[in-house]
């Protein structure tokens, strides 16, 4: 089983995470907790350039799809076939909304990368948490921005309208109301997991 988060940073992710690990952990089922940009010791350090340098969109495109190879070759995959369940804090949705629809990277250029770094792989499931910008600003107030989370306001809102519409039309995303209090958000992502997995 292969679950992934998804939202503009501040949607709550990293929290959810967290819960859902403490549940597998309770229920003793083996599972890791991974991330992207990073994950593997190379999407590591790719992490730390993307988060350092304003890179050409299209760079900063291939970069992630380097990581995301190794990623899935490397950790993704292997912990799979030992039975664990792998859940990541963002994976390829991140890629279509923020180069895509946030960045403005035609779609059929990140098809034919994904085709040709990850072939068809995808998660079982996805969470999308959908957040208001105005409430990611409240929440992010008081830290310091990287490289990304320093892009404009338009930016924002094209890659959440883009989250939305993905949300729309794929049937593993599964939307949940990310302002919600973090207890509640939580509740809905374990209904739905027990609707789609034996727990
Ligand atoms: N990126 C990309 O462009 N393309 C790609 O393909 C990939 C990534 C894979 C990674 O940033 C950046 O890379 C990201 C997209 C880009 N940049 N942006 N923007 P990151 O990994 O450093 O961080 P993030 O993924 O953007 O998320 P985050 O900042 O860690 O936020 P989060 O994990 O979604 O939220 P959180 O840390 O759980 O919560 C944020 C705060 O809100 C915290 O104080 C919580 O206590 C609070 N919180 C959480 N839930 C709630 C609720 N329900 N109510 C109230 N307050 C809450």
């Amino acid at each position: 089983m292969f679950i992934t988060f998804e939202g503009i940073d501040g949607a709550g992710k990293t929290t959810q995470i967290k819960s859902l690990a403490n549940l597998f952990t309770e229920l003793g089922r083996e599972y890791i907790v991974t991330r992207e940009p990073g994950g593997t010791e190379l999407g590591e350090q790719i992490r730390d350039i993307l988060k350092k340098y304003q890179l050409d969109p299209k760079n900063e495109t291939l970069l992630l799809y380097a990581n995301r190879l190794d990623h899935v070759e490397k950790l993704i995959k292997p912990s799979i076939k030992q039975g664990k369940i792998v859940i990541s804090d963002r994976f390829d949705d991140s890629t279509v909304a923020y180069q895509h629809f946030g960045r403005g990277i035609p779609i059929e250029d990140i098809d034919k990368i994904r085709s040709f770094t990850i072939g068809t792989f995808e998660p079982d499931l996805t969470f999308f948490l959908d957040l208001d910008l105005e409430e990611k600003y409240d929440r992010m107030s008081s830290r310091k921005l990287d490289t990304i989370e320093k892009s404009g306001t338009e930016f924002f809102s094209r890659v959440v309208d883009g989250y939305r519409k993905m949300a729309s039309n794929t049937p593993r995303i599964v939307r949940i109301d990310g302002s919600q209090r973090q207890e509640k958000v939580f509740e809905d992502i374990k209904s739905i997991l027990l609707e789609k997995i034996n727990l």
